[in-house]
């Protein structure tokens, strides 16, 4: 079985656990305290680690995945076809590499996604301990509205 160390504020490991279960690969979902704790495990300090059946770690989601397309033949993401490949290969750079600068910008730009992600982090890092449901303490002071109302909003966050 696998187990993967992350954070449900890192997008590197909702991508990982997303191919994971894309793979149906067995895996356990480790966040908190005890993902920190994977990092002694790896050279590079970065979320998400992946812990291997046979004990070994590793990390860096790339190189990973690659790695798991190897090992696993069923439901692989890379197109058999070459040219599909390559298309693949270049989604897959481009957003590893330049989607979180998107990322970091709808993160902390506006004072509402300051303060959710502010709470969201806390949440992650305390394994829940950071959460208190207070309404209030989420409401953006310039525009009044709240990081609830917007996490319950029909429209998705992203698509202001
Ligand atoms: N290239 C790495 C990047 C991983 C990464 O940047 N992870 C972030 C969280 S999403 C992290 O652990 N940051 C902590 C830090 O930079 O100290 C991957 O694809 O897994």
């Amino acid at each position: 079985m696998y187990k993967l160390f992350g954070a449900l504020g890192s997008p590197y490991s909702m991508k990982l656990r997303a191919l994971l279960r894309y793979r149906r690969l067995a895996h356990l979902w480790i966040d908190g305290s005890a993902a920190r704790e994977a990092l002694a495990q790896v050279r590079a300090p970065v979320i998400p680690v992946l812990q291997y059946p046979d004990g070994h770690y590793d990390n860096d989601s790339t190189p990973l995945i690659y790695d798991l397309e190897a090992r696993h033949p069923d439901r692989g993401v890379v197109p058999s076809e070459p040219a599909q490949a390559f298309i693949a290969h270049l989604l897959e750079d481009f957003a590893d590499e330049w989607l979180t600068k998107a990322m970091f910008g709808y993160r902390w730009l506006e004072e509402v996604d300051q303060v959710q992600m502010s709470r969201w982090l806390a949440f992650d890092n305390l394994k829940g301990g950071g959460w208190k449901p207070a309404r209030n303490s989420l409401r953006c002071s310039a525009t009044g509205r709240s990081a609830a109302w917007r996490w319950s909003a029909a429209r998705p966050r992203t698509f202001r």
